[in-house]
């Protein structure tokens, strides 16, 4: 089990999506995520095994590569298709129950701001983690993040914002979805933001990376 596991986080670690797969070169004609999971599962591997012990130690350490520049956005996309590859086979385990999910991480684009392929990796570097993920999309309403937390109770919530113009509305989302549902946790990030913006609008984190969120969310939910 330990051989086909370790296969797996490499798949994950290198984005080796399926045997089809040319990327990367070094794999290409072995078996990829999509494979080795089915196998896994079929040879009853528990699927809280598959993502404890495969496919989230091979996110780790993309994200700690990505932190460290190591590797670039392409890769990390790369490794997020493998993932989410892998993942669509656990999918129908997770939702029977058969494996545990730490918690529930909303997230979302602010208002105003359509980027979303940095919230799309913190997404799938949570959802790889273990986490149930609502991604809202882009462009997202105070209203609409505080609907998704009464369908979530005790979700942390994770804005992003790329532009200037939109850090605002980070800040009044902050203050909305703290009057509407208290002692809910939010973390920002997004490439104009920082730790002094953070405190400034009472957020209570900020990560400049996905493993940061990662960290965070894995403390908040340690047992
Ligand atoms: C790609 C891109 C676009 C694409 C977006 C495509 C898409 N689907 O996302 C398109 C072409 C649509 C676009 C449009 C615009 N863009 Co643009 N865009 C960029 C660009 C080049 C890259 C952004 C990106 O994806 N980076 C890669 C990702 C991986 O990084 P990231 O988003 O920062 O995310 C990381 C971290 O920030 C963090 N993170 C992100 N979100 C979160 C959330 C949480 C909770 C946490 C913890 C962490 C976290 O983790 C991620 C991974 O490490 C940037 C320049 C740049 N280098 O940033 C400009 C940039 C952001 N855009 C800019 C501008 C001005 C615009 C436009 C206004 C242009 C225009 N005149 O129309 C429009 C605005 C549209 C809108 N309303 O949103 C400016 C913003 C300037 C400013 N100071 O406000 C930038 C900085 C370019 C520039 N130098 O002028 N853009």
């Amino acid at each position: 089990m330990n051989e086909l596991l370790n296969k797996l986080a490499e798949c994950i670690e290198f984005g080796k999506i399926n045997m089809a797969s040319p990327y990367p070169p070094q794999m290409k004609g072995q078996e990829g995520a999509d494979e080795i999971t089915r196998r896994a599962l079929r040879e009853g591997v528990n699927p809280q095994d598959i993502l404890s012990y495969g496919m989230m130690p091979g996110m780790e350490r993309v994200g700690v590569k990505f932190r460290e520049n190591r590797i670039f956005v392409p890769q990390v996309l790369m490794s997020a298709k493998a993932m989410s590859t892998a993942m669509l086979h656990l999918k129908p385990h997770f939702l029977s129950g058969a494996a545990k999910q730490k918690g529930t991480f909303i997230i979302g684009t602010v208002m105003g701001d359509l980027h979303d392929i940095g919230k799309n990796l913190v997404g799938m570097m949570v959802e790889g983690n273990g986490y149930k993920v609502v991604d809202l999309g882009t462009d997202v309403s105070a209203a609409k993040f505080i609907q998704a937390l009464r369908e979530n109770p005790g979700a942390v919530v994770g804005l992003s914002a790329l532009l200037t113009t939109t850090m605002v509305n980070m800040q009044n989302i902050t203050r909305e979805i703290r009057e509407a549902v208290p002692d809910t946790l939010v973390t920002i990030g997004g490439a104009p933001v920082n730790n002094d913006f953070c405190s400034k609008i009472g957020a209570d984190h900020y990560s400049p990376d996905p493993q940061g969120v990662v960290e965070f969310l894995n403390a908040r939910f340690a047992n």
